[in-house]
C-alpha cells in the first residue's frame, strides 16, 4: 500500500499540532469517534544505549518484508528535539527512509503545553487512525520515565544489554513487572548469558500475587499468570534473533486477543490513561484559575517558611466556589 506524500505531510502536521496544543488539531483528534484498536501498539523501553532503536529498526524491516506498515514514535524525555540521539536514530533508520510504509517521528517530551501523557496518547490515536499495522513507541526506561509506556502499549518489550552484572536497573525499578517480552541485546558481548539468567531469576521471583500499586501507578495489575514472559537474546546490529522477537510479540498479541487477560489489560490501560489525562488537565486548569499573581503570592509565602498545604487547600476551596 503506497500513499501520497500529501497524506503523510498531513499526518506530520497533525502531530505537530498535537505537540503544540493547537486547538484545531485537538478538535480533529477528539471529533473522530471511538478508537478501533486495530493496530498492534508495541512499547519499547530499556536503559539508554541498550540498542532499542537498532532493534526497532530491524523489527520494522522484518514487518515491512511482510507487507505491514509501521509507525515509530520515539519519545525522548531529556534532550531537546535537536539532540544527538535523535540525529543518530535518523542515520540508523536511513534504510527505512523513502519507504512510504514507514513513518518515523521523534518527539521531546519537555515543554509540551498540554502535558506529556495526553500528547503522546493523542499522537498514538493519530497514528492508529492513519492505519498503520504496527505502532512502536520507544522510550528510555530510566526508572521513573515521564511516559508510562504501559498506558500506551498492547505489548511492552523491555530491551536490556549485558555487562551490568546483577545490578539490572529494570529489576530494581520495577520495570520488569510491566514487560511482556524481554530481550537481552548485544548478545555478542561476553556477559549476555549471565544477564539472561539474572532476568529469568527475577521473573521467577516475581511470580505470585501481584503487588498492589495504587490507583495512579504505571504498573498494570494484569492477571497474566498464563503468559510466560520470554527472555530472548539478540544482536540487533547484525539482525540476529529479530524474527524470534517479532514472533514473541505476535504471540503476546494473540494471547491478549484470545484470553480474558486482553480485556483486563484494556481495562487497566483505560484507567491509567484516564487518570493521567485527569491529572494533567486538572493541573493546567488549576493554574489558569489561579492566575500568575496569586501563584506568585503563594510562592512568596512558602519561601518565607509557611507550609504550602493549608494555602493550597484554601486556594482550592476558593476556586471551587468560583
Ligand atoms: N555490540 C553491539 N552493539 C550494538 C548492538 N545493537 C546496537 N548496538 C550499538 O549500541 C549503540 C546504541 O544503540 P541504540 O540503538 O541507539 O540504543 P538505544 O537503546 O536506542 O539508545 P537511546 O535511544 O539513546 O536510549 C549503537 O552504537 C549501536 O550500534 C548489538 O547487538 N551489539
Ligand atoms: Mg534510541
Amino acid at each position: 500500500v503506497t500513499e501520497s506524500n500529501a497524506h503523510r505531510r498531513a499526518l506530520a502536521r497533525l502531530i505537530t499540532g498535537i505537540e503544540s496544543g493547537d486547538a484545531a488539531a485537538l478538535a480533529m483528534i477528539r471529533a473522530a469517534g471511538t478508537q478501533t484498536y486495530a493496530a498492534h501498539r508495541v512499547g519499547v523501553t530499556g536503559p539508554p544505549g541498550a540498542g532499542k532503536s537498532t532493534l526497532v529498526n530491524a523489527m520494522a524491516l522484518h514487518w515491512r518484508a511482510r507487507g505491514q506498515t509501521v509507525a515509530i514514535l520515539s519519545i525522548d524525555p531529556s534532550s531537546p528535539l535537536t539532540g544527538g540521539a535523535i540525529l543518530g536514530d535518523r542515520i540508523r533508520m536511513r534504510e527505512l527512509s523513502g519507504d512510504t510504509g514507514v513513518f518515523i517521528r521523534s518527539m521531546a517530551s519537555r515543554g509540551l503545553s498540554g502535558g506529556v501523557a495526553s500528547a503522546t496518547a493523542d499522537i498514538v490515536i493519530a497514528l492508529e487512525r492513519h492505519g498503520f499495522d504496527r505502532i512502536v513507541i520507544e522510550t528510555v526506561g530510566a526508572g521513573q520515565s515521564e511516559v508510562d509506556i504501559a498506558r500506551l502499549a498492547d505489548t511492552v518489550l523491555l530491551v536490556e544489554a549485558p555487562g551490568m552484572g546483577d545490578d539490572i536497573q529494570a529489576i530494581k525499578a520495577g520495570i520488569i513487572e510491566i514487560a511482556d517480552v524481554i530481550v537481552v541485546n548485544k548478545a555478542d558481548k561476553p556477559d549476555a548469558a549471565q544477564t539472561v539468567a539474572a532476568l529469568r531469576a527475577a521473573l521467577d521471583l516475581a511470580v505470585g500475587p501481584v503487588g498492589h500499586h495504587g490507583p495512579g501507578s504505571a504498573v498494570p495489575e494484569t492477571p497474566s499468570a498464563d503468559w510466560g514472559v520470554p527472555v530472548l537474546a539478540t544482536v540487533a546490529a547484525e539482525r540476529t534473533g529479530v524474527e524470534a522477537v517479532c514472533d514473541a510479540l505476535d504471540a503476546h498479541r494473540l494471547h491478549l486477543r484470545d484470553s480474558p487477560a486482553g480485556a483486563a489489560r484494556r481495562q487497566v490501560r483505560a484507567r491509567l490513561e484516564t487518570l493521567a489525562r485527569l491529572r494533567e488537565a486538572a493541573y493546567v486548569r488549576a493554574l489558569q484559575i489561579l492566575g500568575e499573581p496569586a501563584l506568585n503570592a503563594l510562592v512568596e509565602a512558602v519561601a518565607r517558611g509557611v507550609h504550602p498545604g493549608p494555602l493550597i487547600d484554601q486556594l482550592l476551596s476558593d476556586t471551587a466556589e468560583k
